[in-house]
């Protein structure tokens, strides 16, 4: 107890002095720097904003506080292969985003390979098994060769698995075609197209421990009991803040994957602010929350943090302002709380 004691007010002091020096010298530490001092992903998904030259914000936040990030909707099938000829691939968009993130330092996640959401119309048309697996096989070497070493991290198979009772495979994915073993098919695809690449499985609602985290489980385990090439797991973790990050079981869950040999990442995080109370109560909630993902994630050493934006206003769901920076970039309470988190993470 003593001992715990002192350290903990010897972090205590070295926090208090870090900050002291950070005031002293007008700098406050970003999430971008103490997530590089703890060897952790940390960012967010961007998009064509980031361009957008009349709001320089967007790229001043992104380039200030994410060592990562992800594009939002540039890297998958129907940004890239919308076309009705399938050999023709559109990376225009997905490139200049790669490109800038080079410039600044930045890891790019990839997302998403095989997504029955974004599957363009022409890949509804296969009917047939064998074509649907030329079709995915010439499509993930295209695209997973194209980034190169450029992207060393890939979704390689998003949300396959149903919401429904069981928790089977979803049935309607347009990839199932290609025959039972297609997410299978997919991984083994990816890593022959970059063998360096790390290759996630990637799901939401799978935070804690419940039916869809237990289908997900067993098909990881699976998958590794077959020798396909699987790195990790990411937990996209769109919540809100009615969501306990303890009484989930989060982090129980969290560790099953990583007793499984797996990396674990959370890929997608946002916090819808609902219910009633106060604007600053629910800051203050959503804060809480964003605190207890990032620990948890430490706590099971995740090796990401990504968040699904940047700013409330382009948020994929706006109305509940779920992301750390405001409408205006401001930090919210939200980002306090990410901060305080590594900085008392230590080292
Ligand atoms: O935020 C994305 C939104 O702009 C797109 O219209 C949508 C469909 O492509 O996808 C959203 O991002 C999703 C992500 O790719 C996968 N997990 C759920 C995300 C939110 O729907």
């Amino acid at each position: 107890m003593h001992y715990h004691m002192s350290r903990l007010s010897i972090a205590a002091l070295a926090l208090s002095l870090g900050l002291t020096l950070a005031l002293a010298s007008g700098q406050a530490p970003s999430l971008r720097t103490l997530a590089n001092e703890r060897g952790l992903l940390m960012g967010g998904a961007i998009s064509s904003e980031l361009f957008n030259a009349d709001n320089p914000d967007e790229a001043a936040t992104v380039n200030r506080e994410y060592n990562a990030v992800v594009a939002e909707n540039a890297m998958k099938m129907r940004a890239i292969a919308n076309s009705p000829n399938p050999g023709n691939y559109l990376f225009a968009t997905a490139d200049a985003m790669v490109a800038s993130a080079q410039k600044n330092g930045q890891t790019v996640r990839g997302h998403t390979l095989v997504w029955h959401d974004s599957a363009p119309a022409w890949i509804y048309e296969i009917k047939e098994k064998a074509a649907m697996r030329v079709a995915m096989t010439q499509y993930i070497t295209t695209v997973v060769r194209h980034f190169g070493d450029r992207i060393n991290i890939w979704d390689v198979v998003n949300e396959a698995i149903s919401d429904g009772p069981g928790n089977p495979l979803r049935n309607n994915n347009p990839f199932a075609v290609a025959g039972p073993d297609f997410i299978a098919l997919a991984f083994r695809t990816a890593h022959a197209a970059n063998p360096a690449a790390r290759l996630y499985y990637n799901d939401y609602g799978v935070e804690g421990l419940n039916g869809k985290s237990d289908a997900m489980y067993a098909l990881v385990k699976g998958l590794l009991e077959g020798g396909v090439p699987i790195n990790g797991v990411g937990f996209q973790a769109h919540l809100d803040t009615n969501f306990s990050v303890g009484d989930s079981g989060m982090q129980a869950n969290l560790q099953r994957f990583r007793n499984l040999g797996l990396e674990v990442q959370l890929t997608e995080v946002d916090v819808q602010m609902v219910g009633n109370g106060s604007e600053k109560e629910k800051l203050a909630r959503q804060a809480q929350v964003y605190g207890e993902l990032l620990s948890t994630c430490l706590a099971v050493k995740c090796s990401a943090f990504m968040m699904w934006g940047v700013s409330d206003w382009t948020s994929w769901r706006a109305g509940g302002k779920p992301l750390i920076f405001d409408d205006g970039y401001a930090k919210k309470p939200a980002y306090g709380a990410l901060i305080r988190v590594l900085q008392m993470a230590g080292k």
